[in-house]
Formats: structure tokens, sequence, C-alpha cells
């Protein structure tokens, strides 16, 4: 999968993919992340890609031409199979949705910063449009970066035995079970002894259960 970015900051988007499992994504080739600096498709010199907002009010908004232009070009070299905006507005990430976008071939995101992005390009470019959750962030780098991260992890071969993430929590709508490693005894209090006499089924069944009652506890929402 190639993912494409377009961002004002750039330099934020760097080390969030640089380590540990998104790095070993990219290493195996099974993920290409290119980060675009919109800048490169200003209107003027000056770099500018933003301007006051018609109407009035305080903040500036993304100008229609530098996002279209770069769009326009991107997408000269490869299809998009989505192009998605990450903005509050957008609809709420969870798992389904990473599911399903971790079958695309391409996908572009655009990070929005001040008051947003002109409408016209959310109407006539934009596919999708997702927010990680109600509360604001300063632009949508963090956001793209936490999405990258969420879709990357399920591309075949991206995770080994180890790092499934069949058993993720919200993979089947549950909160994962409580885990325990060495040592068996930690200042007295001890590792359930159900973990500890080896019948492998009475461990999943154990499992289970406790998947079951954190999600009632925590998240009863989910096992509706
Ligand atoms: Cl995608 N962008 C911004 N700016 N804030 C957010 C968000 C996105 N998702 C939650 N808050």
């Amino acid at each position: 999968m190639r993912i494409d970015i377009l961002t004002v900051l750039p330099e934020l988007l760097k080390s969030p993919f640089e380590h540990s499992i998104m790095k070993r994504a990219q290493e195996k080739g099974l993920l290409e992340v290119h980060v675009h600096h919109l800048r490169k498709w200003a209107v003027n010199e000056y770099g500018q890609v933003d301007d006051y907002q018609y109407g009035g009010g305080a903040g500036m908004v993304m100008m229609p031409e530098p996002l279209a232009k770069a769009i326009e070009e991107l997408s000269k070299e490869r299809k998009y199979d989505e192009i998605i905006f990450l903005t509050p507005d957008g609809e709420t990430l969870n798992q389904k949705i990473s599911n399903t976008l971790s079958l695309k071939e391409n996908i572009l995101m655009i990070c929005g910063h001040y008051k947003g992005i002109d409408d016209r390009i959310r109407q006539h470019f934009v596919t999708r449009e997702i927010s990680i959750g109600d509360y604001v962030l300063s632009g949508g780098e963090l956001a793209a970066a936490v999405l990258v991260d969420s879709i990357g992890r399920l591309l075949p071969g991206v995770l080994n035995d180890e790092t499934s993430a069949l058993f993720d929590s919200f993979q089947d709508n549950l909160l994962a079970p409580p885990v325990y490693t060495r040592p068996e005894d930690f200042r007295g209090w001890k590792v359930p002894d159900i973990l500890m006499n080896g019948d492998h089924k009475k461990i999943e069944e154990w499992r289970h259960e406790q998947s079951l009652q954190r999600t009632s506890e925590r998240r009863p929402g989910l096992l509706d």
C-alpha cells in the first residue's frame, strides 16, 4: 500500500513512521509513506497557501488552488482509492474503518490547518472525511499519523504471530483481556493461578470471560 500525505508541517510527520512496526512495514516493502509539503504548490513566491475567509471572521483558510494542484499532480502518477481529509467534523475513526482502508492500494491524506480548507476542495476532491475523536487538535497531522499507524499494522505480513492484530481490542468488538509477565509474585501481587497451570483451553476461556467483563464494565456500548 502507498499513502501520500499533504501537509504544511511535514516535520511533524517524520518520526511517527520511523520506529517499531511502521518502520518494519516500510522496510519490508509492504507500506510506503510519502509526505509532501503543500508549500510546493503555493500561489506565490512567499509560499502562501492560506488566506482570510470570505464573510469575515477570525482565522485563515487553506486556499483551494494549492490543494487542487497538489491533488491533480499526485493523481497523474496513480489513481487514489480514497482522498481523505482529516477533520474534527469527519466520521469518527474506528477499527472497522481502518480494516476497510487497509484493503486499498493508494490513499491520499490531506491535513487541515487554521480554520480548515476551502469547502470546494471537500466537495470536489475529497472522498472521505475522518476525525479521530471528539476533541480538537491544532492540525490534521497527528490524526493522519494515527490513521496511518492503525491501517499500516493491518497489512498482511506487517505483524507476526506475536503481535497479531487478530487479538487486538476492538477487532471483535471486545476489549483485550489483562496480561502479565515475570515475576509471578511482584510485591505480593500474584499472577492469576489459571495462567500458570498450562491448561490452554481453560486459559482461553478465562481470557474470553475477562474480555467480556472488561467490555461490559468499560464500554458497554460495544456489546450492543
Ligand atoms: Cl482529524 N483534526 C483536527 N484538527 N482535530 C481533530 C481531528 C482531526 N480529529 C479529532 N480532532
